[in-house]
């Protein structure tokens, strides 16, 4: 009998979820820098996001999803389906031109052979399989519109040397909205001229969040006319909400900058599904709709506490939504444990990819938890390891250590009590897990290439080698209004954390 029922459970176990294989289109729609509480589901203002508390209505939203404490590690661990720490992707790419950030690493900040202080290159690893190649492999068609903030310069880094086959948005941490320039480069702290398609520049006058969601409807409608024997793949990364806010084409009247950018950035959700709604794919097409990190101030994120870079649950536990219709419920809810880096598994999983690979994933498969009601197989989140600008930090069951600190989070979801010193046993079990995983963390490589010149036009080594004047003209109206002097000390970005805080003036970068 026991045999029978260790059988049986084995069996369950291999069996998978009844759409594993089925290759639907899978849509990932990620906002960035958004708070808990903005999406009306969560408790924001209804009028402000229509179109993401409808796609909830259809579909699932998550109650745990958890991601890392800022965009470029949670980033890299959706597209590589491995914790952040893996690929140094807790350290993002212009962190290698700040002083405070080198220090850290125990680093100065050098000069290129003209004799000039630039940054070292860092990214993902062109080595690492990422889900877009995954899911090439297996006939999918791969767009990313919008951020990818996973390398800026290398092209083997960039999204179209990651198994994209088609690219449209900004390569760095953002962008004003209108021009399209990323508003400094660390070391340096000019503009930089950061839009593209397929890997050239373009100019595309308009608001970027419109402009990534007209490039997402033009795919959608482009694989509908030419691809419909193959399945498709798009990563749309809006840099909305992030700052710098700046000109907001719409609602501004009524509304707060933060306010109308986040109604824009509904708005464009809302083209998105219709879009694949009106060209027939609405029942083969799986849309998730998540955010990269916590808000940037802590009452966007009530009830939970943090912000932003902290591992507190109001910096990485994320709204999501998903909708898949006839696969998943109606305005159904999941309290399942959920970390960015299951999408990998399951979207490798749906798609019928493999997810044996050479360098291991984190990612578990969630497709019995989506799809069949199983438990989800996830009880611990490794947020952070030692090496990271962050304090270590690991979820394990309901316990959460960040730090020192230790929080219950069943009984307490807000963090306001550090029940540390009355568990020191749960304290050292987590510590040795997180310090024996932290092990892993592999030798960072490649940080002696260096950025030249140190102030590009544009991102992208190959791009900005043969740059156009019409590229130099928009760089240079940005620059011009630009302070041209900094006093001693003084930065446009905030300076690394100290004890596990860091302080923002601005807008978050
Ligand atoms: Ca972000």
């Amino acid at each position: 009998m026991k045999k029978l029922i260790l059988f049986l459970a084995t069996l369950n176990l291999t069996q998978g979820s009844p759409v594993d294989g089925s290759k639907p289109n899978i849509i990932f729609i990620l906002s960035d820098d958004m708070g808990w509480n903005e999406p009306a589901f969560n408790g924001g203002q209804a009028n402000l996001t229509p179109h993401i508390t409808k796609l909830r209505s259809q579909g699932v939203s998550l109650d745990q999803f958890y991601v890392h404490a800022v965009c470029a590690p949670s980033r890299a661990a959706f597209l590589t389906g491995r914790y952040a720490f893996r690929t140094w992707s807790d350290w993002r790419s212009e962190d290698f031109g700040k002083p405070s950030y080198l220090a850290k690493l125990g680093m100065n900040l050098v000069k290129n052979q003209e004799g000039d202080e630039t940054r070292r290159i860092h990214g993902v690893a062109s080595e690492e399989r990422t889900i877009a190649e995954a899911l090439k492999e297996v006939g999918y068609f791969t767009s990313i519109s919008g951020k990818w903030h996973c390398g800026e310069w290398l092209p083997g880094q960039l999204p179209m040397g990651q198994g994209f086959d088609h690219q449209y948005g900004h390569y760095g941490w953002g962008i004003d909205y209108n021009n399209k320039t990323i508003p400094h480069n660390a070391p340096a702290r000019f503009a930089v001229y950061d839009w593209h398609r397929n890997q050239q520049p373009v100019f595309e006058p308009g608001y970027s969040t419109d402009l990534i969601a007209n490039e997402a409807v033009r795919v959608i409608a482009d694989h509908r006319m030419k691809r419909q024997d193959h399945p498709l793949f798009m990563y749309v990364a809006f840099n909305a909400v992030h700052g710098p806010l700046e000109e907001i084409p719409r609602y501004t009247e009524k509304h707060s900058k933060r306010q109308a950018a986040l109604k824009c950035l509904d708005d464009a959700v809302g083209l998105i599904v219709n879009a694949i709604d009106l060209s027939g794919f609405r029942d083969d097409t799986l849309i998730i709709f998540s955010n990269d990190n916590g808000g940037l101030r802590e009452e966007m994120n009530t009830p939970y506490r943090g912000t932003k870079n902290t591992n507190y649950e109001g910096g990485v536990r994320v709204p999501c939504v998903m909708r898949w219709p006839e696969k998943i419920k109606e305005n159904s809810e999941n309290s399942g444990l959920i970390h960015i880096t299951d999408l990998f598994s399951t979207f490798a999983t749906l798609a019928g990819a493999p997810l044996d690979q050479e360098r291991p994933l984190d990612g578990k498969n969630m497709t019995n938890l989506l799809f069949s009601g199983s438990p989800s197989p996830r009880d611990e989140i490794i947020f952070e390891v030692s090496g990271s600008v962050r304090f270590p930090a690991i979820r394990k069951g309901k316990y959460k250590l960040i730090g020192k600190e230790l929080y219950d989070l069943k009984n307490d979801p807000s963090e306001k009590k550090d029940i540390a010193a009355k568990y020191p046993k749960i304290v050292k079990q987590l510590n040795d897990r997180v310090t024996a995983i932290g092990k892993e963390r592999p030798a960072l490589k490649g940080t002696n290439r260096l950025m030249t010149p140190a102030l590009p036009w544009v991102y992208g080594q190959k791009e900005n080698a043969t740059v156009a004047d019409w590229v130099k003209q928009e760089v240079q109206k940005i620059r011009k209004n630009q302070p041209q002097q900094w006093p001693r000390g003084k930065t446009p970005w905030p300076q690394a954390p100290k004890d596990g805080k860091i302080i923002y003036t601005g807008d978050g970068r």
